[in-house]
Parts: structure tokens; sequence; C-alpha cells
């Protein structure tokens, strides 16, 4: 219980965002990856806890957790990881394609709660111990039951119960398995873009960057390289169905299994969904840390941070029943595959044919991959601010275009990946400071107009972006946005649901199911840890 959470909710941006901006070396910044642990057996307890939401309500959930300790964490990037006994989503079960992979489910449920198991669609499962159900082999209260397949091909797929499903995937009883390629080509080691191989990795060593991928492709497909990934998963929760639950579970506490009375009779219509979660959490909470303290049962978080020209992978799986439109502002998302099933030409195998799409929507029990990046490509400014007149040598970097027209031919550049066409072309009219005239429109003074924790009051990336463009020679900010000695200045998207309730919390704006994406500048380290 948090009761405070709401009331804190705009300096908690702020605090974040303090802490995103702040001096490059400090490292307790919000990122996200795509963390889980890794097998291939893994030992796994579905057991009773409570999620906390940002308006202080605590609700009574069931999630999947670890049975004891699993055998690894990945990334191995993040340190301080963890994987308790309940949590939702449950753990993100990270294997390699061709592994033969075990799942021991011990069912800790309550007694009146009944039979719990696992469904793992896309995949061959064979099961042993436990009765037999309706849809798969199931574990009793107290005992257990194992599944075994073999993980036969790459990509990002859902699991969730196999039991009384309207009741035991809306208590939280789901999460995801993410099958690295066993052969990832040789293009993709070296990383994006083709025309200069192994840019990206020489950008992140240069500043100090560590690599927080899974791997370096999302299928054994030269076309499914990535540069950073992020999984994000949607649910939603009718906390009068929780509520429910916990009443009758209290009521039958003790009761023994099987015995008549001893169930639960939970209507789960009508369905009044008031919690829009990603990754378990709700907006703010979704950009606070990965096993963040705050939720000791909501390890994941949803916070995603990339540089320009950065092939970003996206994990998107619908968990919850209803379909969640996922807008992720600045750009279309390149459908790489659907359930794990890469969409290639069909003439043309070598080509991918997935389509580009301005939301992704979650279709329940459905994943996706995707790939999204951001360059500032069409504009028709440079968002450096550079200027051939300026005696900044930071607003007089070079842009020299590859064959795709950015500036990738050194990888050191703080304008590493600019689009060169827009080089030199200020944005202002009249302009402060250090900005060429010319542009074609004119901002108010950023006095004026930045009040706010998501506008970094430059229209522009890079170090001394500000100072440049309100033409200060100290580092003075405009009021109320986040200043750092690096001056790191990134660009924020929201990324959100375009269904308008499900950005609220419990009916309250803002919350739900949303995020803030950011462009950070390339010095300014993106630590993806907690
Ligand atoms: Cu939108």
């Amino acid at each position: 219980m948090r009761p405070t959470k709401m009331k804190s909710a705009f300096l908690k941006t702020r605090l974040l965002l303090a802490a995103m901006v702040a001096v490059a070396s400090l490292t307790a910044t919000a990122h996200a990856a795509a963390p889980g642990i890794t097998g291939p057996t893994f030992n796994l307890t579905a057991q009773p806890a409570f999620l906390n939401q940002p308006d202080g309500s605590s609700v009574y959930s069931w999630g999947y957790g670890c049975n004891g300790a699993p055998s690894g964490f990945a990334p191995a990037a993040i340190t301080g990881a963890s994987c308790p006994s309940m949590q939702v989503p449950g753990p993100t079960l990270i294997v390699t394609e061709g592994q033969t992979v075990t799942v021991n489910l011990t069912n800790g449920l309550p007694s009146s709660a009944g039979n719990t198991s696992i469904l793992f669609p896309g995949f061959n499962v064979t099961s042993s111990g436990g009765t037999t159900g309706l849809l798969a082999q199931e574990a009793a209260p107290g005992g257990s039951v194992t599944y075994t397949f073999v993980a036969g091909s790459p990509g990002t797929r859902a699991y969730y119960s196999g039991t009384q499903g309207d009741l035991q995937v809306e208590m939280g009883l789901y999460g995801a398995v993410i099958v690295l390629p066993a052969h990832v080509p040789a293009a993709c080691s070296t990383g994006l873009p083709t025309t200069n191989p192994g840019a990206n990795l020489t950008a992140e060593a240069h500043w100090g960057e560590a690599d927080y991928r899974l791997s370096a492709a999302a299928y054994d497909h030269p076309k499914t390289c990535y540069d950073r990934e992020y999984l994000f998963q949607f649910s939603e929760m009718d906390a009068n169905i929780h509520a429910q639950a916990l009443a009758q579970v209290t009521a039958l506490s003790g009761c023994i299994a099987g015995a008549a009375g001893c169930s639960l009779t939970v209507p789960t219509e009508p369905y009044h969904p008031g919690y829009f979660m990603i990754n378990g959490r709700s907006m703010p909470d979704d950009m606070d840390g990965n096993y963040a303290v705050e939720y000791p049962h909501q390890p994941y978080n949803g916070n995603p941070h990339m540089h320009p020209g950065e092939q970003v992978l996206l994990r998107i799986i619908g968990q919850g029943r209803w379909q969640h439109p996922f807008h992720e502002h600045a750009n279309h998302v390149r459908i790489l595959a659907r359930d794990a099933n890469l969409i290639v030409s069909a003439t043309d195998p070598n080509s991918l044919a997935g389509p580009a799409l301005f939301t992704t929507t979650t279709t329940p029990g459905l994943a996706m991959d995707g790939i999204f990046y951001y360059t500032g490509r069409g504009l028709n400014w440079d968002m450096y601010a550079h200027n051939p007149t300026s005696t900044d040598p930071l607003a007089t970097l070079g842009c020299t275009p590859d064959a795709n027209g950015y500036n990738t031919g050194a990888p050191t550049a703080v304008n590493y990946f600019e689009w060169c066409q827009d080089h030199n072309k200020p944005l202002q009219v009249a302009p402060f400071g250090d900005v060429a005239a010319g542009g074609p429109v004119t901002l108010p003074d950023a006095n004026i107009f930045t009040n706010g924790n998501w506008y970094s009051g430059s229209p522009y990336l890079g170090p001394n972006a500000t100072t440049r463009a309100t033409g200060t020679t100290s580092d003075f900010l405009p009021s109320n946005t986040q200043g750092n000695p690096a001056n790191e200045r990134g660009f924020a998207f929201m990324w959100h649901s375009h269904n308008e309730r499900e950005i609220t919390t419990n009916n309250l704006f803002p919350g739900g199911m949303m995020m803030m994406m950011l462009i950070d500048s390339r010095e300014f380290v993106i630590d993806e840890q907690n």
C-alpha cells in the first residue's frame, strides 16, 4: 500500500527524469530490457500475493514464481535480479532454440482454488505427474506436475494457466517464454547498419554502455538483428473479481481440496476492469526500475530508452482478455513475427513481409515481435542544432551520409546516425543564441513554454543543446526543467493505449497502459539495470 502514490506521481516523474538526465556516471536510473530467468529446467510455483497499484490499492492476485533459486538470470548486465515465489507476470523463461525445456510446477494456491496448470502454446508439450484436466495436465493443491518440450524455433510466446482460465488468467497466472536463435546470422553479430558493421557496438563501447540484449538477433535470419530489446505484456484486472476471490478463499481457509464446498464460485462476468497494466504495473509504476523494492511481486518494468538509429526489438504479448491498441509514438513498428512465426515473403525467403503498424494491437493470447527505430529523418530540421557559423565545436560537427543517408562513418561521434539531409537546417526563424536563423518556425522563449517534466527545454539533442538553443553562456535552464552537468537532452514520446480509458488507473488519469519512451543523445549512457 502506498497511499501517497498518486500525489507523488508527478514528483516521481520529475525525480525519474532528474535521474535520467543526471550526471552520466549516475547509474540509478530506471530502464527496461527483457529480464528473466534461464533454464533449461525451471522450478515454478503458483502462489497468492498482493499487487501494488498506483492508486494505493493492494490487489489480491495469483502468480507464478520461482520454487527455489533459478539456474540463472538474464541479461547478464543486470545485477541484483531476483525471482520471488509469486510474481506478475510470471518469470520470463529464457531458453535457446533446440534446448529441451522442463518446467516443474507446484500448486501453492489455496486449497479452495483447486487445480492449476500451464499451457505453452506453440510447443509440443508432454506432461508427467498431476491429474488430467480439460486442456492440460494439472497440479492439485499442494501437488506438482511436469511439462517438457523442445524449444524448436526462436521467438516470443506466452504461457498461462490452462485451468479455469477466465478466473486464473485474470488473477495473474501468465508469463512469457523467449526462445533465442541457435544460429545467429553473422550479419547480426557485428550489429547494424550493414553499411557500417559493428558500429552500434562501437558506439556503446565508446560511451561506456553495457549490452543488455539477450541475443544479437530475434530469429535465424539476417534481417532480424537488433541493438536493444524490450518485453511488454499487456493485461487488465477487474478488482471486484479479485476481492470476491479473496473473500471466498478466506472463508474457505483450510478446507480439504476436493471436499464438498471446497471450491470458488467467483463470477467473471460482467467484466469491468479498472487496472490496465504493462508488465504487471500501471503508469507511473512501470517507469520505476526492474526489481524495484516497492513492487516485490511485480519485478518487471516498462520504460524504453534508445539512441537515434538503434534497431529496437519489441516483444509484445496480449495476456489479458481485452485487445489493447498500443501506440508507439515517433514511428511505426515493423512486425517481424506473430506467435514466433517469422513473416517472410512468399516469393523471396530473404525478405521479410511483416506489416508496419501504427498501433500494435495486442490480441489476447497473441505474441508479436517487431522492430522500432527513430532517426529524426523527415523532421526537415537539424535535431542536433548544428550551425556552420558557430564557435561551439559541438555545433559544427560534420555529417557524411552513408548509402542510406545517415552519418554512420564515425560511431564515436555525438551525432552518430544523424540524417544528413537535414544537417545545418535550423528549426527557428528567429532563434535565440547559437542556432542559425532561417528555419520554418519561431519558438517562444524557452522560459515561457518549457515548464514541465517531460520537456528538456531544448528542441535539440546533444551536449549543450539547451545552451545553444537559448543562447546563454552559462548552463542556465528554463524553470522547472531538469539540468545536469552532462547536458543530456532527450526527446520524450508517450507510448500508450489508444483506448483512452486504458490510460487511467481506477478511472483516474494519468495511469494504466502508458509509459514514456526516450530518445537519448548518444553521449548519454542508457543503463537498463535497475
Ligand atoms: Cu498515441
